[in-house]
């Protein structure tokens, strides 16, 4: 570094650990001394920043990256001497009274956890312009996936409450993970719709922030092309949730302040909630340090599988295994037809969803030995077979679900299975891409997002005893979906199967061009045969009693091209839109007891 000894003291010591890490092309090009000293200044800010923000610092991850990228070229098996097994979880049946009873346990427990949602991604594969969070889930209310979330976590509260102390509530704490990508649109999205209910305190934004791109195997770091004194920089994955949560302190608060679990999710599972309750329960009463939901999952399809690893050498880890690895490591270690289908008619392996509950108690312990860094991976593009230069830069990424990998074998790993129709519906793929997804495979588009909330709303209504009419199958963005009746309702009215049993009673029954929405706590349905469109908005202490024969022409739903820009961004992704011909609402605003019976 040329002048070094004109940097100030702080710079000095960065600038010498970067030519000590082989670095010292970053100053090539810089100018004299006393010649553009601001941007020197801004870029040790910057590497200062990247220093501060990586567990064990630059000098680390430049040291990891060398390995990764060594083993990376000699095309190292990462998985070379581990066996895999089918580990040991719960398969839950959606109804039964195992399910129901594992409902009420998590409900109760509900109120010592810690809801984190990893929000920092952009999803280049929706292509949608704004934040994925604030998009609609459904578009017969328009509740977008965070305000969706925020009202299951408080109604997880209420219920929790109530069934453990009477009213007094302890609130939930709510940690939303941004990146530059999204922390100032997701800030926005809560201030403006007032924290959708929930307490300003109560919820708190960590800013993940990029790591350094890397330009060639020996991990030289890499210029930014507009700017050379500046790092390029790229996003280095959701696992950076575990020690952003570490650092800010938040763990031990709530550790201190008696919480047993930090709960995971992502962006847009409109699902998601379904599950949480008996998946709560289940690592509760099996006592699991790390619980992953995942689904059941036919052989060799496209989800990651959660596996048993074991070592020739002693370790042990329960882990997901990316479907394209699990098929081969399971040929090479003995079953020669791989990842096969058992007597159940799905793979042995579960699939991963990315939803963990982890207990915080052996959290805590962990990350006080590991800072909250997680095994990383690079995934290097090649210019050519030579493997010896990069078609453009690449960086370490890090992933939520590979924290299992550094616990000793000693840690409860287990799972709960869930019928994917209950627990998982993401909205990842833009429509073109959807369309091209091969027959029965899952579109992942806010398509099939938000008929499979319609669908899962139908099949529990069913299950309850209501007489759901079949579902006509659709095509939408040229995607073929199952349309079921639009029923929609607010977390708070069935957050669990046993509740919205009990506001279920008497012959109901709804036909498929039915929507309805319950937006209200205490609304029960009594010998209701409806064939329209049925709204109502209940405050809390208005207990309505809905019945009778309801019927009008109700609410269509009409197809639109995606491509047509005239359309609102929102609705054109799904390929359809609702005409609202007619409907029957009802808004209750007083407490008290009240009848709808036209
Ligand atoms: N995310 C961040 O918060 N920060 C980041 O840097 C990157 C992402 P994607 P992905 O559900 O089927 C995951 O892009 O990574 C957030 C699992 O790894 O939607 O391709 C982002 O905002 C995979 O094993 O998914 O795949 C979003 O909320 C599988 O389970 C979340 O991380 C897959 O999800 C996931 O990001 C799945």
């Amino acid at each position: 570094v040329k002048n070094l000894h004109l940097l100030p003291a702080d710079q000095i010591e960065l600038a010498k650990m970067l030519s000590e890490m082989g670095q010292s092309h970053l100053f090539q090009h810089w100018a004299e001394p006393g010649v553009e000293d601001d941007q020197k200044k801004a870029f040790f800010a910057q590497v200062a920043k990247l220093n501060s923000s990586y567990p064990g610092g630059l000098a680390s991850y430049i040291q990891t990256a060398r390995e990764l990228l060594a083993d990376s070229k000699t095309g190292k098996n990462p998985y070379d001497g581990f066996t895999p097994s089918v580990p040991t979880g719960e398969i839950l049946s959606f109804g039964d009274d195992n399910f129901i009873n594992f409902e009420e346990a998590g409900v109760k427990e509900a109120q010592n956890a810690a809801f984190v949602l990893v929000a920092g991604g952009l999803g280049e594969r929706l292509g949608y312009n704004g934040i994925k969070v604030a998009l609609p889930a459904e578009t017969t209310t328009g509740t977008c996936f965070l305000q969706s979330y925020i009202e299951s976590i408080l109604a997880l509260q209420e219920a929790s409450g109530m069934l453990t102390r009477g009213t007094c509530q302890k609130e939930i704490p709510f940690v939303i993970m941004t990146s530059d990508d999204t922390h100032t649109r997701t800030l926005d999205l809560l201030e403006s719709n007032s924290y959708f209910g929930m307490k300003p305190a109560q919820v708190k934004l960590l800013k993940q922030e990029k790591v350094a791109c890397l330009d060639d195997n020996d991990a030289r770091l890499a210029l930014d092309p507009h700017n050379k004194y500046k790092i390029q920089t790229k996003p280095h994955g959701h696992g950076d949730v575990h020690s952003l949560l570490y650092s800010s302190g938040l763990l031990n608060l709530w550790h201190d302040a008696g919480l047993r679990w930090v709960i995971f999710f992502q962006d847009t599972n409109g699902l998601l909630f379904k599950a949480i309750p008996a998946s709560l329960g289940v690592s509760a009463t099996k006592q699991y340090h790390v619980n992953s939901i995942a689904v059941q999952r036919k052989a060799k399809e496209a989800i990651g599988g959660i596996t048993r690893l074991t070592h020739s050498d002693g370790r042990s880890m329960v882990i997901n295994v990316e479907y394209n690895q699990l098929d081969p490591l399971l040929r090479a270690t003995g079953h020669p037809d791989g990842d096969v289908n058992c007597e159940t008619g799905y793979s042995p392996f579960p699939g991963n969803i990315n939803q963990l509950i982890l207990e915080l108690g052996p959290y805590i312990e962990e990350l006080t030995k590991t800072g909250g860094a997680i095994k990383e991976f690079v995934n290097p593009k090649y210019k050519d077979a030579s493997k010896t230069s990069f078609k453009s830069s690449t960086r370490l990424e890090c992933m939520m679900q590979d924290y299992p990998k550094t616990l000793p074998p000693s840690a409860r790993v287990g799972f709960t299975v869930m019928d994917t129709w209950l627990a998982y519906a993401p909205v990842k793929n833009n429509s073109e891409d959807a369309a091209k997804v091969p027959k029965g495979n899952p579109y992942h588009s806010a398509t099939s997002g938000e008929m499979a909330i319609y669908r899962a709303n139908s099949l529990i209504l069913k299950k309850a005893g209501v007489q759901m009419e079949d579902p006509v199958q659709q095509v939408f963005s040229g995607q073929e979906v199952e349309v079921w009746p639009r029923v929609t309702w607010k977390p708070k009215w069935g957050l669990t199967f046993a509740e919205i049993k009990r506001k279920i009673s008497g012959s109901c029954s709804i036909s498929q061009r039915s929507t309805m929405a319950l937006k209200g706590h205490d609304i029960f349905l009594e010998d209701l045969s409806l064939d329209g469109a049925l709204i109502i908005n209940s405050i809390d202490g208005a207990e309505v009693k809905v019945g009778g024969s309801i019927q009008n022409k109700g609410w269509l739903l009409e197809s639109i091209d995606y491509k047509d820009i005239a359309i609102p961004e929102e609705l054109r992704i799904r390929g359809f839109q609702i005409n609202k011909l007619e409907q029957l609402e009802e808004t209750y605003v007083e407490p008290g007891k009240f009848t709808l019976k036209p």
